[in-house]
């Protein structure tokens, strides 16, 4: 029977019942006071359940309260726009900067979030999901790591990055998304990681498979030689702006310098190259292991050094004999390249031009 039904069945012996419950209470309040001296609350309380029973209660409106509900409207917080007032992950941090490579030595990246307040956090750090994938404003395929474990700290291991043996016109980067879900809730922090250029630069080394690795100390974005003849600048032939130019460069150039042309002074045509531009050298693929990629090697301009009216051979032969007095690793031939005198301070090679 719904209580609307009950309610007119009720209705049409309300009068009856007034008259009963009526003349009913002042018997039980008298008991009640016969018993005990005064009215207990218990038995106040059964009288008013007695009263409260009686029909003329089905007249007043009905109130159907819902049952409450927790808020569970998915929201989402971005970095450092928390719009949720319970629900935040707004320590998120990133160990070791931007800095990553591919490099089983350096892909390791260490991730931390916060919630707040903090007794979510201690009751909900465990849940913490980690959501990564390639940066969408990335400018490339980064590929997309194996998740992190849950946890408010992780580890994101570099991994999956699509092969680029040419190497990549982009830098590698990831989108970073925190998530726990709390109280029906979802709160979700982003951060973004992405090689600085140093490391844009190395990542070329790896893809293309090169000897060596350079250190990110190795590279430089400033400099000069000692004597302030040849600048960082002049020396970077590379497409970023850190680059790899040894001291030993640096003086070695002075040297020669000071030998064959102390006064108009030596241009050079080409010095550090990032693997991916060395590859474009003409003619392609270029030398893999030049040591333009070591930034230890730069290419002299010929001119008519002992002014004779022509540039020929016999100022290119002055070039690379002055050069030999610089005590470089190597020194290209004639033969192999007469445009220029490819002079450098790797390892010293034989093959090439035999110093006097
Ligand atoms: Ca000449
Ligand atoms: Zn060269």
């Amino acid at each position: 029977m719904s209580n609307r039904h009950f309610c007119e069945m009720r209705g049409e012996v309300s009068m009856v019942m007034e008259h009963i419950i009526a003349a009913a209470a002042p018997w039980v309040l008298a008991a009640t006071r016969l018993k005990h001296g005064h009215i207990l609350p218990g038995r106040a309380v059964v009288l008013s359940l007695i009263l409260g029973a009686a029909p003329w209660r089905c007249d007043a409106v009905q109130v159907i309260v819902a049952t409450p509900t927790v808020q569970a409207t998915a929201f989402t917080i971005a970095a450092g726009q928390p719009t949720f007032p319970n629900v935040q992950i707004p320590g998120l941090t990133v160990a070791s900067g931007n800095s990553f490579t591919t490099n089983a030595q350096e892909n390791s990246v260490g991730l931390s979030a916060t919630i707040t307040p903090q007794s979510l956090h201690q009751t909900n750090m465990a849940n913490i999901q980690w959501l990564v994938d390639s940066n969408p404003s990335g400018g490339g395929d980064s590929g997309t790591p194996a998740t992190p474990a849950a946890g408010s700290s992780t580890t994101l291991t570099i991994s999956g990055a699509p092969a680029a043996a040419g190497g990549r016109g982009y830098r590698l980067s990831y989108r970073i998304r925190p998530t726990v879900q709390i109280q029906g809730g979802t709160a979700i922090d982003t951060t973004t990681i992405t090689q600085d250029v140093t490391d844009r630069a190395r990542q070329e080394y790896i893809d293309m498979n090169k000897n060596r690795l350079p250190g990110r100390a190795e590279f430089t974005s400033a400099g000069q030689s000692a004597q302030g003849h040849f600048t960082f600048a002049e020396l970077n032939s590379g497409d970023f702006p850190a680059a790899i130019v040894v001291d030993a460069l640096y003086n070695g150039l002075e040297e020669i310098r000071s030998i064959a042309s102390p006064v108009a002074g030596l241009i050079v045509n080409g010095g550090y190259r990032n693997p991916r531009h060395n590859a474009n050298i003409l003619p392609a693929p270029g030398a893999p292991e030049s040591q333009h990629i070591y930034g230890t090697a730069a290419d002299l301009q010929l001119r008519d050094f002992n002014n004779d009216g022509v540039t020929d051979q016999a100022d290119w032969t002055f070039l690379a004999n002055a050069a030999c007095t610089a005590g470089p690793g190597f020194i290209e031939s004639f033969a192999q390249d007469n445009s220029h005198v490819h002079v450098d301070w790797g390892p010293t090679r034989t093959g090439g031009y035999t110093c006097p």
